[in-house]
């Protein structure tokens, strides 16, 4: 005989007219710049002990409605659902930096019969970090000569449009002339004003470069003639000029001939009260 009232103590079998309970707990555990984390509790296929068969997990930078559902992006990978009542986890990935999401999750049994409610939740995605640089070579040109190795090359690099400094070192070239950015300088991709200088040049300044790992940057030419170092050619550096004359000396062998004479004065009259940048 049956008995009325009795509790089925054994699985029961799946039906399509129960859908899965609804789950209403879905949280937000971390958000990341492109991922977020979520849990929820398992629910059953029919309200008792067997799992549900898939989730549908759906995503949308608006708030939405159960009416928009079926338009809304179904995010792929989610788990088989297990015991009703586990602590599901799961992330979500490939998600745009700085972007606020909704996102919300029902069960499906296995009949394709969905849950009929669900907790909405929101977030937004972390910013996009900083990107620091990496292998960043730099080439400077100096008026009337092909840098050798061993020069002294000062750089410079200041948050374009700013006077603030992002990184400055000072290094010395390589065989090709070139300068690499030392490691030590932790620099990030962006936009930087780069200002290089050495000894008996003016300096100049490259505005608005985009510097990326890898970048093998042109610096402008630096002119020639500013023996004294205050970015300024005149009579300062003609006085230095004229106490070496007939000389070796290097400083003032602008031409580097081994005699200080009219070619290296020629230098300097032809970049007369030129200025640098800084
Ligand atoms: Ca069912
Ligand atoms: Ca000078
Ligand atoms: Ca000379």
């Amino acid at each position: 005989m049956s008995g009325a009232g009795l509790v089925p103590r054994f699985a029961r079998a799946d039906g399509a007219a129960i859908p899965p309970a609804n789950i209403v707990d879905l949280t937000v555990v971390n958000v990341g710049s492109s991922s977020v984390q979520l849990t929820w509790s398992a629910v059953g296929a029919d309200g008792y002990v067997e799992p549900a068969t898939a989730y549908d997990m759906r995503i949308a930078q608006y708030n939405f409605t159960m009416g928009a559902w079926s338009s809304l992006t179904r995010v792929t990978g989610t788990p088989t659902p297990g015991q009703p009542g586990i602590q599901e986890s799961f992330a979500v990935t490939g998600l745009n930096p700085g972007t606020m999401y909704y996102i919300a999750v029902r069960g499906v049994d296995s009949f394709g019969t969905i849950s009929v409610a669900y907790n909405m939740v929101s977030f937004t995605t972390a910013s996009a970090g900083p990107t620091p640089v990496s292998n960043v070579i730099f080439s400077p040109q100096l008026e009337g000569m092909q840098i050798p190795a061993g020069k002294s090359i000062s750089v410079v690099l200041y948050n374009a449009g700013t006077a603030t400094a992002a990184a400055s070192f000072t290094g010395t070239t390589d065989t090709s002339g070139r300068v690499a950015l030392p490691q030590t300088a932790s620099l990030n991709a962006g936009l930087y004003d780069i200002l290089v200088s050495t000894q008996g040049y003016l300096k100049k300044k490259l505005f608005e470069y985009n510097v990326s790992s890898n970048a093998i940057i042109e610096l402008p030419t630096l002119p020639v003639g500013d023996i004294n170092n205050d970015n300024i050619i005149n009579s300062l550096d003609w006085s230095v000029m004229s106490g070496k004359w007939f000389s070796n000396d290097a400083t003032t062998d602008i031409n580097k001939d081994g005699i200080v004479n009219s070619i290296d004065w020629s230098f300097l009259s032809k970049n007369w009260f030129m200025t640098g940048d800084n």
